[in-house]
């Protein structure tokens, strides 16, 4: 039995959920342009120039799919709490810099750590995020009040000036090419000025902390990580073949104990996947998504295909059109629930992106004892 006043405890991204939050669309507004921001939105994508609230007919759309996808975990006797929605639409500010609007609370999993008994909160990069963590505090100052042992962590509050972003990303005439060369080299759009990470470029994996360098996150951030989670070992991967890489969610997705799906246009490269061979873990190329494109007004790529939610190592939730990857988790020994997200993922992500740890069954664990 599970004792009542541990609320927050989750080591790594299988072992089984018992208690999470789920995003909500209320509000989201497409933010106006900012330097970290219009690195990521792609060059050919329908957002370029728009900004403002969404419509009330796609948030009214999301909401519904939210709310199901709330109701699958339920009925499986998961307990899920949901953040409460700041009015996102109001120009925000801060002494070096001002943004028109906020952007959302449906991909928690961007700003919300959770490792063991501690939920961070992520010094994110993109100013229009700067104040996101608030829509995550009602519920956070409830698990510290009911959870003895928890602790509730924000790591140093970036500055955001200029100096964080480097202006070779300017222009959005870069072109793929070029920035598939940059990324390659680890030449982001973020500089190393003071530490930056979102809390979805992490993956936990007991003791094993995976990082990925990239437009969100950057060397000084994971150093930050490093220092942070002592107990803790911190590894920082890139993966080349992303002209755009943020959060590692849609890259690199760890199923089970040994077993991890990597996105084939986005392999780890051969020396960082020595930790993971020299332990015995498998990592397979996902199955291609079922989409040419992503959805109107989306900021992520096809690929949030592999943008899972495991539920236990033997049970994963999968977008409900994509056919593909459900096929090779169900070929890879997984039940697959699906469940239909696809509308939703213009606001923030899929089905890894709009949930956030509060607790997992399972102690820390060192599933890489070879290093
Ligand atoms: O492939 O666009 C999306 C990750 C969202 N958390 C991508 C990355």
């Amino acid at each position: 039995m599970k004792d009542k006043k541990v609320i927050v405890n989750s080591w790594n991204e299988w072992d089984p959920l018992k208690h999470v939050i789920v995003g909500r669309a209320d509000g989201c507004c497409i933010p106006a342009p900012e330097p970290a921001l219009d690195a990521k939105v792609p060059e050919d994508s329908d957002m370029k120039g728009k900004h403002g609230p969404r419509t009330k007919d796609t948030v009214d759309k999301a909401n519904q799919l939210l709310n199901d996808f709330v109701s699958i975990l339920e009925k499986r006797g998961i307990k899920v709490d949901r953040p409460e929605p700041l009015n996102f639409n109001q120009e925000i500010s801060t002494p070096d810099w001002k943004v028109e609007s906020m952007f959302g609370c449906m991909p928690a999993r961007d700003v919300i750590l959770t490792v063991g008994n501690e939920m961070l909160e992520a010094t994110m990069s993109y100013r229009c995020r700067w104040f996101e963590y608030l829509n995550y505090r009602p519920l956070i100052n409830k698990y510290y009040e009911q959870d003895p042992n928890m602790k509730h962590e924000s790591a140093p509050k970036p500055r955001l000036t200029d100096l964080d972003y480097r202006k070779d990303y300017l222009s959005d005439k870069i072109g793929i090419q070029k920035r598939l060369e940059w990324t390659e080299k680890k030449f982001f759009v973020t500089t190393e000025e003071e530490p930056l990470f979102d809390a979805a470029d992490i993956l936990r994996f007991g003791k094993d902390l995976v990082v990925q360098h990239g437009f969100t996150t950057n060397l000084k951030g994971i150093d930050w990580l490093s220092r942070h989670y002592k107990n803790h070992r911190v590894h920082a991967v890139n993966f080349p073949g992303d002209p755009y890489p943020i959060h590692i969610d849609a890259t690199f997705t760890p199923i089970k104990p040994g077993l991890i799906i990597n996105n084939p246009h986005r392999r780890l490269p051969k020396e960082q996947k020595k930790l993971f061979e020299d332990n015995g873990w498998k990592i397979v190329d996902a199955a291609q998504p079922a989409h040419n494109a992503p959805p109107p007004l989306c900021y992520s790529s096809v690929w949030l295909s592999m943008n899972v939610l495991v539920l236990d190592p033997k049970t994963v939730c999968v977008e409900k059109s994509e056919v593909y990857q459900a096929e090779q988790l169900d070929k890879l020994g997984m039940e697959v629930i699906p469940v239909e997200l696809r509308d939703a993922y213009a606001f923030g992500g899929g089905l890894h992106c709009c949930t956030a740890d509060v607790y997992r069954e399972g102690k820390l664990e060192d599933y890489f004892p070879k290093q």
